[in-house]
């Protein structure tokens, strides 16, 4: 009898593209079709880790940029044996952000390399396919205005949606999201379902290869 691993899938985009909206749903349909998967997140601030990096993203704690990076790369490497265990076990993992949000947000602030930036991750398990969710300025603009977050702002986005274009490779898959929440769901939804059946025997690869 042969193993089927889970797949490996990634959304990535802007604050306010939808990515978490459509993570959980993308989870509950293939869920509903009785396709093991689960979701996560990162950062995930519910570790010790992720409880600093949420000081930091709410503006209650400064750190330096190369020292709050690591603690990002930190927070996926925590997970990694979890991500590892539940994909050879079968479930597939929808994750909402991941190293390229690293490199795309740390990379946009001054001095910070996407060299540099690059390095901490090498080694996490790499995606079968990830979702770029764009939208358009004036698309973005109709959602309303940013949180109080770190980050979110017109010139910060900006620079990030820039360097999400230049980390595209051949299995990332660019995805307007201006649609409904439904029609988007049974896009990503139908991709999703391709990338399970087409990668189910084949080794897990790790970044940057
Ligand atoms: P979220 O919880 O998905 O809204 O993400 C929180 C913010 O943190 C968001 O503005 C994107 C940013 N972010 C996510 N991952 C990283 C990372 O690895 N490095 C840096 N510098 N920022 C990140
Ligand atoms: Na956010
Ligand atoms: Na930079």
């Amino acid at each position: 009898m042969s193993f089927k691993r889970g797949a490996l899938i990634v959304l990535e985009g802007c604050d306010r593209s939808g990515k978490s909206t459509q993570c959980k749903r993308l989870v509950e349909a293939l869920n509903n079709k009785g396709i093991p998967s689960q979701l996560m997140r990162f950062p995930d601030r519910s570790t010790a880790i992720g409880k600093i990096i949420n000081e930091y993203l709410t503006n209650k704690a400064e750190l330096s940029d190369k020292a709050v990076h690591l603690l990002f790369s930190a927070n996926r490497w925590e997970l990694e044996p979890t991500m590892r265990k539940l994909l050879q076990e079968g479930t597939t993992l929808v994750i909402d952000r991941y190293s390229y949000s690293g490199v795309a947000f740390s990379g946009a602030k001054k001095n910070m390399s996407f060299e540099w930036c690059l390095q901490p991750e090498t080694g996490l398990p790499k995606p079968d396919l990830v979702f770029l969710l764009s939208l358009k300025p004036e698309a973005l603009e109709k959602r309303g205005g940013f949180g109080n977050e770190r980050y979110e702002d017109t010139e910060m986005q900006k620079r990030v949606a820039e360097n999400f274009r230049s980390l595209q490779k051949d299995y990332w898959k660019e995805i307007d999201a201006d649609k409904s929440v439904e029609a988007l769901t049974e896009e990503l939804l139908d991709s999703t379902l391709t990338v399970i059946n087409e990668v189910k025997f084949a080794p897990l690869k790790t970044l940057w290869s």
